[in-house]
């Protein structure tokens, strides 16, 4: 019997399993355009849209463009674009089915069709999530990589890009041309200033193009910061067959997601879009403060957790908040080092939060998934803090100690000697730098792409990296951990025997 795959025909008998599109899907607009079709958006900014296509306004639709590979295409297109959501938590599993996509593309196959539906005017808002690689950008100043193949690329073929910020400044050239307005663009990836971040290069991309192109995306783009937030771990075949089995219809690519989900985004946008502040979202005039607490809090001790606990074994974050000793560190690291460097209110609450997010156990979201691609991550995450506190002189043990846990992730085994693959842009150099003969640690810190000139010119920073670096790998993680714990509670008795 061959398989019967969710689509617009079977929804109705699908309603008494998951929770259906309640409107016709066939007069819905194709208002959006999003670059990088993957998990995290279809369960963030395509659960969002599905509530404002559901409270009937029909202009939003999401035209998806995957930049690369072609199995999310070949997984929505037969199954009329519809995809399961499953929120779990260690209580329930609530399954809703997401009709917001009208459409997937796959770039690379038809490039001109991912530009026309930029270039279609009824196109008000271009959002990516792109992953932080995907900017091409230099992670530690955040300069275009002008000499990146992609870029290179997309700079001779207007009409052919392969980058999301080719498609972009080609579109909005399009746009231009043909005198409509230009889209906004919103970028929803874990950058710091993200939209600030786009823009420049956006800007920097179209100055090579056209100075008057360049000029006219100044004055009338928008590129409005947003903090985006779900945990989003990667959909396995257990999850497949398990959807199949309570939906009694086969989805070749549900997704996995928690019941938490936060969007706060500046309200600055260059036409329409969708009333996303009806259905959840949080529209503010400066993003900064939450995103700078996300990065540093959630996404901070996330790639913390990640490095220490694949060198301690572990291999997802629900098991790191079992261990003995991670909670305390993490727990202690978001609130003595982490939040002092932040201006959001209610860090208390939000770090309490964070904690019991992490040890949702239905999740099971792999360590590995976290810690990739960690070059493109760490000065956001865990740099940036770093730099703030060395600046205000205050003490970086707890950072520096997750720091130098990647730096010994980078070598490529565990504590007890598993063996990984790094994947990472910058794998090569890494894995070279930690693993020469000698200097490991110098070695690693002088890669400025991560690490700018500033923070390996600072003795402090150098010196605890150093030490830290030196405990786990003669020690082991989790003693090097158990002593750093020690080392604490100890400062911390005499801070406040000093205080009395
Ligand atoms: C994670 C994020 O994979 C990662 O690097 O830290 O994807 C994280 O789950 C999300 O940012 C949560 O909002």
């Amino acid at each position: 019997m061959s398989k019967q795959f969710i689509n617009d025909k079977n929804l109705q008998q699908l309603a008494v399993h998951a929770a259906i599109p309640g409107y016709d899907r066939s007069q819905v607009a194709p208002g959006i355009v999003h670059l990088g079709l993957g998990a995290f958006h279809r369960a963030h900014q395509a659960a969002y849209t599905e509530a404002v296509l559901a409270s009937g306004d029909l202009r939003w639709g999401i035209v998806g463009v995957s930049l690369r590979q072609a199995d999310t295409r070949n997984a929505l297109a037969p199954q009329d674009q519809l995809y399961t959501l499953a929120i779990r938590s260690e209580q329930e599993e609530r399954l809703q089915l997401i009709g917001a996509l009208v459409k997937s593309l796959l770039a690379p196959e038809d490039p001109a069709a991912v530009l026309a539906a930029m270039a279609d005017p009824r196109c008000h808002i271009v959002s990516l999530t792109v992953t932080e690689k995907g900017y091409c950008h230099d992670p530690a100043s955040r300069a275009l990589l002008l000499d990146h193949p992609d870029i290179v690329h997309d700079l001779a073929r207007p009409d052919s890009p392969r980058s999301a910020l080719g498609f972009i400044v080609h579109a909005l050239a399009l746009r231009k041309q043909a005198d409509i307005a230009p889209f906004t663009v919103l970028s929803c990836d874990n950058l710091p200033s993200n939209g600030d971040t786009t823009r420049g290069l956006v800007l920097a991309f179209a100055e090579k193009v056209d100075i008057s192109l360049a000029v006219w995306i100044a004055e009338k783009g928008a590129f409005p910061n947003a903090m985006v937030d779900r945990i989003v771990p990667k959909t396995t075949d257990t999850d497949r067959e398990h959807i199949a089995s309570v939906l009694g219809a086969e989805d070749a690519w549900p997704v996995m997601t928690e019941a938490f989900t936060q969007w706060v985004i500046e309200d600055k946008f260059a036409g329409p879009r969708p009333a996303w502040e009806r259905v959840g979202v949080t529209i503010v005039s400066d993003a900064q403060p939450y995103e700078h607490a996300k990065l540093r809090m959630l996404n901070g001790s996330h790639s913390s957790l990640a490095y220490l606990g694949i060198l301690m074994g572990y291999a997802t974050v629900d098991q790191t908040m079992q261990d003995v000793y991670l909670p305390q560190f993490i727990s202690g690291m978001m609130a003595q080092e982490i939040a002092p460097t932040l201006s959001r209110p209610g860090l208390d609450a939000y770090r309490t939060e964070l904690l019991q997010r992490f040890r949702n156990p239905a999740l099971k979201h792999q360590l590995h998934q976290i810690a990739m691609d960690g070059s493109q991550k760490m000065p956001q995450r865990l740099l940036g803090t770093i730099r703030a506190r060395l600046a205000a002189g205050l003490g970086i043990e707890r950072l520096c100690f997750a720091v130098a846990g990647w730096l010994r992730y980078l070598a490529g085994a565990t504590d007890a000697g598993a063996a990984y693959e790094l994947s990472d842009p910058l794998a090569v150099t890494l894995k070279t730098a930690a693993t020469a003969p000698s200097d490991r640690v110098q070695a690693l810190l002088n890669i400025t792409a991560v690490f700018g000139s500033d923070l390996p010119a600072d003795r402090r920073f150098v010196e605890s990296i150093g030490r830290h670096y030196r405990r786990i790998s003669e020690l082991g993680t989790a003693t090097a951990l158990q002593q750093l714990s020690a080392e604490l509670a100890e400062l911390a008795g005499m801070e406040a025997e000093h205080a009395r």
